[in-house]
């Protein structure tokens, strides 16, 4: 098989990069190691940036999104049981976030490409990239237990933090920044409605809470809980009463809670790899650099890795010129390393740290008391919230 872009990946980064060459004109191939059903199955990121919803709407995808994604104006930090508002609109100028589970956005593209006549291989096994430091780079791999060869002139890393893009490059060509954080976050899916309709980021001597939501009647809850914790000590009912003790009593209240119908521990980590660029291999998105949830920035970031490439290959085929393709993966850095640090910045405020001393606890003390009393504060969190612009 031959191809101008083999894509390796099909999550929001493989998927969007995939529909907006594929609509310029560019050939593109799609292999993803796991099946479409559980591609579609994965519940992760909620909240969208103005940006991402741009790139989405140019990817084809804005109907859903419009009609059913739920307009974020603003959001709650408690400190125990003190409630403070983040104004989003009123700080930054009239911008806000979208929510709109990842979910969701991966089947609104998964079925662009199929009505646009895009090709994905799902199950495709043992991807491995070969020669990508030359003008002639080929991916192999089996698909429906049969030996195939994929020549193409690019390749876009797009298999997350897991994935053989990354782990293909020689250890020498990279260099990697990572920090692990000592917990982890347990999250689950209720149909229940939101305890509110904007998200609250709690701050709890027990530990920090997430209140978020999928739609008006489907709540999405997350906890604090330690890194090694296994889902089976976690019973619905453990979980709601944690959660309540986490929340300000008129919130925990008002809550309405129901069965789970997923659930599931997220560990936490920073990480980035540099560069991005490797020859003729671009990694993207996850692949290359990994948040913590905090921030709600890592399907964002892997949207605007996705422009700073798409403007590049766009550049090679159409104009002749690669002059962004060059410049991709220092463009794209600069922005990732502005959401690595909010990311570390929002998780280190908002958690408890077991590992802390008692002077680093009181600096992240004061460090929320200064955010929750200082409009200057407020909005830097704010700008970097909706979004960093590119
Ligand atoms: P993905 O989504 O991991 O997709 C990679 C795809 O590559 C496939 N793959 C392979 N395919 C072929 N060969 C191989 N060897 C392969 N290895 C892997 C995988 O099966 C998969 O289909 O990476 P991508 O596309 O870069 O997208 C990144 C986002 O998924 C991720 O950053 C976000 O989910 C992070 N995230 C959040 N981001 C936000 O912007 N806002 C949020 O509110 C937010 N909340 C979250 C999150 C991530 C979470 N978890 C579970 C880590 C909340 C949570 C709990
Ligand atoms: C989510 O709804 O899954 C979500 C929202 C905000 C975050 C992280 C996750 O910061």
């Amino acid at each position: 098989m031959t191809t101008q872009v083999c894509i390796i990946g099909a999550g929001p980064s493989g998927l969007l990069l995939g529909q907006l060459l594929h609509d310029i004109g560019v050939e593109t191939l799609i292999l993803e190691r796991a099946s479409l059903d559980h591609v579609l199955s994965r519940v992760r990121a909620g909240v969208l940036e103005q940006g991402t919803m741009r790139m989405l709407v140019t990817a084809g995808i804005g109907g859903r999104m419009h009609a059913q994604g739920l307009v974020h104006e603003g959001f709650a930090i408690t400190r125990d049981d003190d409630i403070h508002r983040i104004d989003l609109t009123g700080l930054t100028g009239g911008k806000w976030v979208t929510v709109y589970g990842q979910t969701e956005v991966t089947r609104d593209l998964v079925d662009r490409r199929a009505e646009t006549g895009g090709v994905t291989h799902y199950e495709a096994d043992g991807v491995a990239l070969h020669e990508f430091d030359s003008v002639k780079p080929y991916v192999t791999c089996r698909i429906g237990g049969e030996e195939v060869r994929i020549d193409c002139r690019f390749i876009a890393g797009c298999d997350g933090f897991h994935g053989a893009s990354r782990r293909s490059v020689p250890e020498d060509a990279i260099r990697t920044f990572e920090k692990v954080y000592p917990f982890g976050w347990l999250g689950i899916l209720s149909d229940v409605p939101p305890v509110s309709h904007e998200l609250i980021y709690a701050s709890h001597s027990r530990g920090f809470a997430l209140c978020s939501m999928r739609s008006r009647s489907r709540s999405r809850y997350y906890i604090q809980c330690n890194a090694g914790d296994s889902i089976d000590a976690w019973s619905d009912d453990r979980f709601w009463t944690e959660l309540r003790r986490r929340l300000p009593p008129g919130i925990a209240e008002s809550m309405v809670t129901g069965p789970s119908f997923e659930k599931s521990i997220a560990p936490l980590r920073s990480f980035v790899a540099e560069p991005m660029r490797f020859g003729n291999l671009f990694l993207v998105g996850d692949a290359a650099h990994i948040v913590p949830p905090t921030g709600a920035k890592g399907l964002n970031l892997a949207a605007s890795d996705v422009h700073y490439l798409f403007e590049g290959l766009r550049g090679h085929f159409l104009e002749r010129d690669n002059h962004l393709l060059d410049t991709y993966s220092s463009r794209a850095l600069d922005r990732v390393w502005k959401a690595v640090r909010f990311s570390w910045w929002m998780t280190t405020m908002l958690h408890r740290f077991p590992d802390q001393s008692p002077f680093e606890a009181r600096i992240m003390e004061s460090e929320l008391a200064y955010t929750l009393g200082s409009e200057a504060a407020q909005t830097a969190l704010a700008e970097n919230y909706v979004g960093l612009p590119y």
